[in-house]
């Protein structure tokens, strides 16, 4: 908890440290009531700054937090206490020659450790989380990306309880010690920040696989779980070694430690960590079988298993400077996980997921008070800024420079960016210097999209000229302000598009001032507030395809009419732009329908909205994917994210009333594709591939429309889908569908049913609160409140309050918003306990308030008490303390 006022720091303010650590020895002692660490640290000046600071050396800070000093030694002459000052967060001590060893022991709490940061323990297994200043919390250390060291470690424990003890780098040593305890050394010849230490020790299983690399060297794969969750380690395993298959190939990146192992635990503050050697995942990352996890869970645990593997190079051979940088490594890593799970499953059925997402969240974070470029500039407490601007759209980022540079293009500037900075903490400019080189390209202006935060907008005006054949495109950019950032300058704009003729072919694209056409899909830069390009030879006026593949993070608008829409839904030859067409379309429509239940108007949905889901329904040959990902409605969260003040009662009204309308004019086609579906799903048995998911989630949302009719045929089918059927996500939407239905009886024994079966299983228990936490019915808020005292249910765990907490606040938007403030008063209840047992989650848990300016007058105010409240109730962590006050600022 903080006992400081809480400070900004500034990028502005870097500098480089005056102590370096060569080397770092660790010996942890782990008992029950605390645990002791010995650290021994090979220090010296470091001489990149000597010449600043000619003279005497410089005192010697180092960062320590809730550390029980017990002994310091200073080249083996142990210091007293005046030999150095101690306060909350250092230890500052006076050295006498420019390399000197520094040895501490410390007692540590991990027992009573509930912020899970540093040393924890979570279940009966002690586990690690340094990321981003998790190591202060272990030992006195130099704790910033930019201090790489090597590390030995040795874990000491009791044998019984902990007989698996591991850190990073390869093993070493291991041995018996008396009093039935034992020990393993571990030592890591990789350079690394101290956020890269772990350490694991518990009673684990592991199942065993070897990787033979490009170089053919064998590696040691292995994958730690608690014993009753050995049967769901498979599909993760997998998904691992088609990683480190896909980095060899797509970026000639080889693993290079003799061992790599994973850990997974059930309490921990995201979704995984890429310690080097040593990841250790949220269970809900590595866990998926097929009773048990739904395929977007199995999904994710591809991706973030890919993700962290991916980390091994684009974040520790190669890592931050400062947090600052933070996108450098993310960014460029949630770039890397995409492509490899586009290359896996379906490429257009991934784009669409991850921009639905961006749109819907990232550009409401860059439309509120937290907003921040993807390189912020300031901030108090880093871990506010694992955000989806730096992570989700910092990887759009790099996706630009992909589409800028073509695939060729960007390889020989990664390969010179990984040769380059091997070894090195470095910084987004470097990154994009890289690029430069090896493409011989100017990236300045480019680089804006790391210096400017908020959402840009794109509007397209077209003009023809039949007689001159000309056809042009003026386009218009602007972005709002963003706090600290009142003026923008024009962004490079990469518009990969392409103009179709009546028949919906893709007409040879000539612009003005080139010899001859190019093709039909090209991608054009906009590198002005206002910039026309005129394409020659254009016989007849064309429907243009702008923004193809979501080329870059903008909002784009161009006048297109439903009739238009309807077109391109049909004929655009990129996927990702049929599917937008389609929503673009939706959002026309639900738009008019919120409107009219906003007048009090009755309401009429247009039909070609019908017209154009019919036709994709009786479609056999698409995608099933691509069908299901087309029926789906834009989300209450994105219509509320686009709307200027966000009426959430009229968006549920207009949104239910159109999914009404198509479940009762599509019921024949809905219910064939869901029978012939259901009756493969029945026939084969499951498996985690791309066409098996593909049918199940047009089965499933053809399910959720279909009962939407209440007939009692399909409450039968959605009954013996539940009970008969070899997989979770069959059943899950089964149960979901069931809890939002008004079938009281039969989801009532439902839930139970599927409580009682489960109730041994934490992840699955969670996936049960998170359906109810979801249900809109009237009485939501009643019914999470109910659910907090379930036994399965703690505040302890992120998971759980995920699971209904922020599933409630998130994505159950009616209740969340109730006219009397219910809801908000409920979260920041729960955001207050939180401040003191998890500062990390409580602040993520306040997102929905921070929101307020999006909402009617009324609820403003009531959003603005509590958050008021909150920052009123105590001490604030520097978490909760920095998104509150900037929230209200
Ligand atoms: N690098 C970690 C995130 C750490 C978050 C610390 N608050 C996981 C990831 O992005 O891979
Ligand atoms: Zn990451």
């Amino acid at each position: 908890m903080r006992t400081e006022q809480p400070k900004m720091i500034y990028l502005k303010d870097y500098q480089a440290p005056d102590y370096l650590i060569d080397e770092t020895h660790l010996t942890f002692e782990l008992f029950e009531d605390h645990t002791l660490v010995h650290a021994q640290l090979i220090m010296r000046r470091n001489p990149e700054r000597q010449g600043e600071q000619a003279g005497a050396l410089p005192p010697l800070m180092l960062d320590g937090q809730q550390l029980e000093l017990l002994s310091l030694s200073l080249d083996d002459r142990a210091l007293a206490p005046g030999d150095y000052r101690l306060d909350d967060s250092h230890l500052t001590l006076q050295p006498q020659q420019a390399r000197f060893t520094l040895d501490s022991t410390v007692r540590i709490h991990p027992e009573s450790n509930t912020a899970l940061e540093g040393l924890y323990k979570s279940g009966t297994m002690f586990c690690t989380q340094c990321e981003a200043e998790g190591f202060r919390k272990i030992t006195y250390y130099l704790d910033r990306p930019d201090v790489m060291s090597v590390f030995t470690t040795t874990v000491s424990a009791e044998r019984q309880r902990y007989p698996v003890l591991l850190s990073n780098g390869n093993p070493r040593a291991t041995g018996s010690e008396e009093g039935g305890r034992h020990w393993a050394t571990w030592e890591d010849p990789f350079k690394k920040p101290a956020y890269l230490f772990a350490l694991v020790a518990g009673d684990l299983w592991c199942v065993e696989d070897v990787f033979t690399t490009m170089s053919r060297r064998d590696v040691t794969l292995r994958i730690y779980v608690e014993p009753e969750n050995i049967d769901k380690v498979q599909h993760a395993m997998d998904s691992l070694k088609k990683s480190m298959r896909w980095d060899e190939e797509v970026y000639g990146r080889e693993y290079d430690l003799d061992i790599f192992m994973i850990v997974a635990v059930n309490d921990f503050n995201m979704g995984a960590m890429e310690n080097k050697g040593l990841n250790i995942f949220n269970s809900s990352a590595v866990l998926a079988k097929a009773e048990t996890a739904t395929d977007a869970a199995h999904q994710r645990v591809e991706a973030i298993v890919a993700h962290e593997y991916f980390h091994n190079w684009s974040g520790n051979r190669v890592t931050c400077r400062d947090w600052f940088q933070l996108s450098l490594k993310e960014g460029f890593t949630v770039f890397r996980d995409a492509e490899f799970s586009a290359d896996m499953n379906s490429r257009t059925v991934k784009r669409v997921e991850d921009v639905a997402y961006l749109r819907t969240h990232q550009f409401a974070e860059d439309a509120g008070p937290m907003a921040h470029p993807v390189r912020p500039d300031a901030f108090i407490e880093i871990s506010n800024f694992y955000t989806l601007t730096v992570y989700e759209k910092g990887s759009e980022v790099v996706r630009m420079i992909h589409t800028l540079l073509g695939a060729e293009g960007f390889r020989k500037g990664s390969d010179l960016y990984f040769q380059r900075h091997d070894g090195q903490a470095v910084t987004c400019d470097d990154f994009a210097k890289a690029m430069e080189d090896a493409n011989g390209v100017d990236l300045t202006q480019f680089k804006r999209w790391y210096s400017q935060g908020g959402t840009p907008r794109l509007a397209v005006e077209e003009r023809f000229d039949p007689q001159a054949r000309r056809y042009s495109l003026t386009f218009r950019q602007s972005c709002p302000a963003t706090p600290g950032q009142p003026h923008k300058e024009p962004f490079v704009i990469p518009v990969e598009l392409g103009l179709l003729d009546a028949a919906g072919r893709e007409l040879p694209l000539r612009l003005e001032g080139e010899d001859s056409a190019q093709g039909g899909n090209r991608v054009i830069r906009v590198t002005e507030a206002e910039q026309t390009f005129t394409f020659l030879d254009i016989a007849e006026k064309p429907l243009p395809s702008l923004l193809r593949g979501f080329s870059a993070p903008v909002k784009l608008s161009f006048p297109y009419s439903r009739d238009q829409l309807m077109f391109l839904m049909q004929h655009d030859s990129d996927g990702f732009n049929r599917w937008d067409a389609g929503q673009q379309l939706a959002v026309q429509v639900l738009q008019e329908l919120i409107a009219a239940h906003r007048r009090g108007e009755a309401l009429v949905l247009d039909p070609r909205l019908v017209e154009a889901l019919g036709t994709l329904l009786a479609d056999d040959s698409l995608d099933q994917a691509m069908v299901a990902e087309m029926l789906s409605l834009p989300s209450e969260a994105y219509l509320a994210e686009i709307s200027e003040v966000a009426d959430v009662d009229a968006i549920h009204a207009a949104r239910e009333f159109a999914r009404r309308s198509l479940a009762e004019a599509l019921y024949q086609p809905l219910l064939a594709r869901y029978r012939a579906n259901r009756a493969e799903s029945q026939r084969v048995a499951y498996a985690a591939e791309a066409g098996q998911i593909a049918r199940r989630s047009l089965q499933n949302i053809a399910l959720s429309y279909l009962m939407l009719s209440g007939k009692t045929e399909i409450l039968e089918a959605c009954l013996d889908q539940y009970q008969h059927c070899d997989n979770m996500t069959e059943r899950l939407t089964a149960l979901a569908v069931l809890v939002n239905s008004s079938f009281e009886d039969e989801k009532a024994k439902a839930l139970g049913a599927f409580a009682e079966h489960f109730k041994d299983n934490p992840l699955v228990m969670d996936q049960w609160f998170s359906v109810q936490a979801g249900n809109p019915l009237p009485g939501g808020l009643e019914r999470v409140q109910a659910l907090m005292g379930h036994p399965a249910f703690t505040l302890k765990n992120p998971n759980k309050v995920r699971a209904l907490i922020g599933a409630f606040a998130n994505q159950n938007l009616v209740n969340f918003h109730r006219a009397d403030g219910a809801g908000y008063r409920f979260l920041a209840d729960q955001v207050i306990v939180l401040n003191a047992l998890n500062p990390q989650i409580a602040s993520r848990q306040l997102t929905p308030l921070t929101r307020w300016r999006k909402y009617d007058e009324a609820r403003q105010g009531l959003m603005r008490g509590e958050l008021e409240r909150i920052l009123a109730s105590g001490a604030l962590s520097s978490d909760v303390y920095e998104v509150v006050s900037k929230s209200l600022a």
